[in-house]
């Protein structure tokens, strides 16, 4: 079946039948990539039958669909004209692990943080009427990604437009790990209501009876449906803030899914479609433990055994909080929906009642540490770097401004590889050190990120910790100094040249050191504040001083701004 399917007008001749076998074909496709190049597994099986839908129904790429988080979009990639590039997924020149506008046509936005699909579609659906040009625009959105603002925020300000937009939401009752929060409460009870699929099989079945022929029947029907509901379920929260509600739908019912998509086109106004799925559908392993498969790395097909499990700087930060946090009864730890990824499941595990999964709601968790500080607790967030982007003003106005002394642990910072270019965490270091009160520090290495952890949790400060994916680099040196504010650590003394270097990069600053004559390496600990005793110091002694750190640089902005930049 695959073969046949170049473009997705090549799945509008298909039977049901066909589109299933086509779904499972997909399946051993996807599982046979991602079990060599690693990437986002579960998801992805999780939507099969959903996209084969999705681009049956509508007429990509004149119609739009903007994946949110973009994870889930190797099925959409496969469909329109990429599968025989797959095998490159995620690497270097190869096919991005998300939407990516620049690889193909059919992606009409690109993604990789959670919740945005809603605003970018809304904008569109916004632009397409004030244009009076004529297309679809779907958004698709997960569960977990529902619980970020932005998308709670978009929600908000569809419900009350008149634009033509369709929300899909694909309900799998997962995140990361399990949905959390009251909108996981509310879908859980739609999920219940039998009534929802009895009330569509009857909209289905007036709208068969009724010829589609103008927008008085399409408004007729809505009203009807609308009134039977509203007789039976007293609080329809989408029905409530403006939607058409259609669902919950079988997921992994192709035909079904047809049915309730067209359904859904023919309708005025933001409509909800809402979906159930079964994330890791079709491979044991994943299905049983979907968190495990979210994100793998490479894998034994057979046995769902990862390759390698080496101990990480994530896994590392996990068990020292859980060390000191037998000793100290005020630690509590937040998480944005990154309980496994940022090493804080064990911490879960033995203190549920001073952990908090708050959804994928980074500016929230920043929010509710600041009002924990501020009320006597010691807030430990971590968050990976690039998604940490989106609470500036929460660290800034919530809990620098005002001095409580928050522990922000940014994981994943510097480069960290296959998943693109919106996780790379190459900015923090610059962002971070605009922000008044706040100190910015960076390990060298799994021992020093316990000690600053100590360190951290015992200041009366803010404090940023940033550290790396994955595993430490080799030091080649024994010195051991203890953690002070604000003072660097020299490793290594030399006259005609200084580095100073900054978290993963003392490891290659002395590494380099070692290969030169009388070079001075000095690990600087703390970008903020800076040691400027032993930069004046070195600056006087040597003749070349190099800086090392894994963030961007400010040449690295658009050609235009550079011009001015060196005017
Ligand atoms: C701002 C932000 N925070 C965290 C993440 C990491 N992340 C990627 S997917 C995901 C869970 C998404 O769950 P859901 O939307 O339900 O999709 P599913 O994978 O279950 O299909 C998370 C937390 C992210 N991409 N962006």
């Amino acid at each position: 079946m695959l073969e046949t399917i170049n473009t997705p007008k090549d799945l509008k001749t298909k039977t049901i039948k066909e589109k299933e076998e086509l779904a499972t074909e997909i399946r051993k496709l996807i599982i046979e990539i991602v079990s060599k190049n690693g990437g986002h597994l579960a998801s992805n099986l999780g939507v099969v039958e959903l996209t084969i839908a999705l681009h049956s129904v509508f007429d990509m790429p004149k119609d739009k669909i903007i994946w949110d988080v973009g994870h889930q979009a190797y099925v959409h990639k496969i469909l329109t004209g990429r599968k025989n590039k797959m095998h490159t997924l995620r690497k270097k020149d190869g096919i991005a692990g998300f939407p990516k506008v620049t690889e193909s046509e059919y992606d009409s936005f690109n993604t990789g943080h959670s919740s945005t699909s809603i605003s970018i579609a809304l904008g569109m659906a916004r632009a397409r009427d004030l244009k009076k040009q004529n297309y679809e625009v779907v958004a698709v959105i997960g569960d977990g990604a529902l619980t970020g603002g932005m998308a709670l925020e978009a929600l908000n300000d569809a419900g009350c437009s008149k634009n033509n937009l369709i929300v899909i939401l694909n309900d799998n009752e997962m995140s990361i790990s399990k949905n959390v929060g009251g909108m996981a409460t509310l879908l859980a009870k739609l999920r219940g209501k039998k009534f929802y699929t009895k009330t569509n099989s009857t909209l289905k079945k007036t709208l068969n009876k009724i010829p589609l022929t103008g927008k008085l029947s399409v408004k007729l029907i809505q009203r009807i449906k609308r009134g039977i509901k509203q007789l039976f379920i007293q609080k329809m929260f989408f029905e409530d803030i403006g939607y058409t509600y259609l669902g919950p739908v079988d997921g992994h019912d192709i035909e079904k899914l047809e049915n309730i998509l067209k359904i859904a086109k023919s309708i005025d106004g933001p409509v909800l479609v809402h979906v159930i799925t079964k994330k890791g559908k079709g491979y044991l392993p994943a299905e049983r433990e979907p968190d495990k498969f979210h994100s793998t790395s490479s894998f034994i097909i057979e046995t769902g055994k990862k390759k390698s499990n080496k101990k990480d700087y994530s896994r590392v930060f996990g068990d020292k909080l859980v060390k000191l946090a037998r000793e100290n009864k005020n630690i509590v730890a937040i998480t944005a929906s990154m309980k496994e990824g940022t090493g804080l499941a064990e911490f879960a595990g033995e203190f549920p009642e001073r952990f908090f999964d708050v959804g994928i709601a980074e500016q929230h968790a920043l929010g509710l540490a600041a009002g924990l500080a501020k009320a006597g607790m010691k807030p430990i967030v971590p968050i990976y770097s690039s998604f940490l982007q989106r609470g500036y003003d929460q660290i800034m106005h919530d809990i620098c401004i005002q001095n409580l002394p928050v522990v922000i642990c940014v994981d994943r910072a510097g480069i960290v590889g296959n998943d693109g270019e919106t996780h790379q965490g190459i900015f923090d270091l610059s962002f971070l050190n605009t922000i008044p009160n706040l100190v910015v520090m960076a390990p060298k290495n799994f021992e020093e990120l316990e000690e600053m952890l100590a360190f951290a949790i015992k200041s009366e400060h803010p404090i940023a910790i940033r550290y790396p994916r994955g595993e430490e680099e080799t030091i080649i040196s024994n010195k051991k100094n203890k953690i002070e504010m604000s003072k660097a650590e020299v490793l290594k003394d030399g006259n005609k040249m200084a580095i100073f270097a900054i978290g993963k990069m003392v490891a290659k600053a002395l590494a380099i050191a070692e290969q030169m004559e009388d070079v001075a390496v000095i690990n600087m600990r703390f970008l903020k504040p800076i040691d400027k005793k032993v930069i004046i110091k070195y600056g006087e002694k040597t003749k070349a001083i190099i800086t090392m750190e894994d963030n961007i640089t400010v040449r690295k902005l658009s050609r235009h701004s550079t011009k001015r930049f060196k005017k």
